[in-house]
């Protein structure tokens, strides 16, 4: 069953039709085809309602959750000073759903890794086997560098907790002109497979990761820094598909069905080498590169070990971006702490300088992946 795409077929329709007195029925699930059984248990009856009363027009961004807050905002490691983040900063976060900027290395420093990172993630990934921006912090040695520094994994451990597994990296690369990121959020990243998540959180209400933006050039409003709604990460919204005024976010026009008072927008800028930290549940986006200057950034995504990825599929189906990815050498790469709970394959072959060769070089889309 195909949902994410295309939006207005008419089987899919009415597949999701006959899906709502399944919903009522939770002792039939055993006796579902998997996929349908998948699509039934991840969608709630809002999110089918959404579907069915919009005729296709509009669909939940990812799995509806609640957004929990902790008893308290205490750090949960010690970190040493020039890393601590106080209670206040870690309420801030839990309320705006973004902290920063924080710097990982220096804009000098950025210059010779963004060079290094360019080269590298042109060679073949030791992962999907063909070059890819997606998930370099596993194979090249200037990215997981970069994402294993203290300044970012101390930081991450105060808000997440000690143990730290990546899951997911990628590249968003916008030269001079390169069009909008349209204002989207995520969760479980359920739009990817469409009728089933790509994470599998013990609690779903909780906060189970954290994204890392980090610059890899300057990045202003003139250049289309990344953009935030504080506070929007307390419910999930639907979004249009297609239609007026729809933006683009991949391969796909949407917008975001939630009123936003451009006065509350916050716009990330900062220096190269410079992070923000956010979870992907508040709405954020960024506008077109209206500059002379390119804008690269890269994605870094980090769960708890206790967070299921994947689901054990060994290919996975990434709808908007028309893309399958062999899942077979996939891991997750341990930050820092303890696996102590052993539900994703760790990735353990050593990151290498791949030595690429400038004339190698191929048009690399903005969203590389
Ligand atoms: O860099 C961008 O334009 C978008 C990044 C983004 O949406 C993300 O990292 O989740
Ligand atoms: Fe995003």
């Amino acid at each position: 069953m195909q949902i994410f795409k295309p939006f207005l077929d008419l089987f899919n329709y009415v597949i999701v039709l006959l899906c709502v007195p399944l919903k009522y029925l939770p002792s039939t699930y055993p006796f579902l085809p998997k996929r349908l059984r998948a699509f039934v248990e991840s969608w709630d009856l809002e999110m089918i309602n959404a579907y069915i009363n919009s005729y296709g027009k509009k669909i939940y961004m990812d799995q509806r959750a609640s957004f929990i807050h902790p008893e308290n905002y205490r750090p949960l490691v010690q970190s040493s000073p020039e890393y601590h983040l106080s209670e206040a900063d870690i309420r801030g976060f839990y309320e705006n759903g973004f902290i920063g900027p924080f710097t990982i290395c220096s804009p000098e420093e950025m210059v010779t890794l963004r060079e290094e990172i360019d080269l590298q993630i042109r060679t073949p990934s030791d992962v999907y086997d063909h070059p890819c921006g997606r998930d370099r912090h596993l194979d090249c040695e200037a990215v997981q560098s970069l994402v294993t520094r203290p300044q970012l994994t101390e930081r991450l451990a105060q808000i997440l907790g000690p143990d730290l597994a990546m899951w997911r990296s990628g590249i968003f690369r916008k030269e001079s002109g390169a069009p909008e990121t349209a204002w989207h959020q995520a969760n479980t990243y359920l739009m990817e497979e469409g009728y089933k998540p790509t994470l599998f959180p013990p609690n779903l209400d909780r906060l189970f990761q954290l994204t890392t933006w980090i610059a890899l050039d300057d990045v202003d409003l003139e250049n289309g820094c990344l953009q935030f709604v504080p506070g929007s990460h307390h419910q999930i919204n639907k979004m249009l598909v297609g239609g007026k005024g729809a933006e683009g976010f991949a391969n796909v026009q949407v917008k975001i069905d939630a009123e936003i008072d451009p006065k509350t927008v916050y716009s990330a800028e900062m220096k190269a080498g410079q992070c923000i930290i956010f979870t992907e549940r508040v709405i954020h986006g960024a506008q077109a590169n209206l500059s002379n200057r390119r804008r690269w950034g890269m994605t870094f995504r980090t769960v708890q070990p206790s967070v299921k990825v994947y689901d054990d599929e060994m290919v996975h189906n990434v709808k908007y971006l028309k893309k399958r990815y062999d899942t077979g050498k996939w891991g997750i790469l341990m930050l820092r702490g303890q696996d102590k709970f052993g539900v994703n394959p760790h990735y353990l072959k050593p990151a290498t300088n791949r030595n690429a060769n400038q004339s190698e070089a191929a048009a690399v889309p903005v969203l590389w992946n």
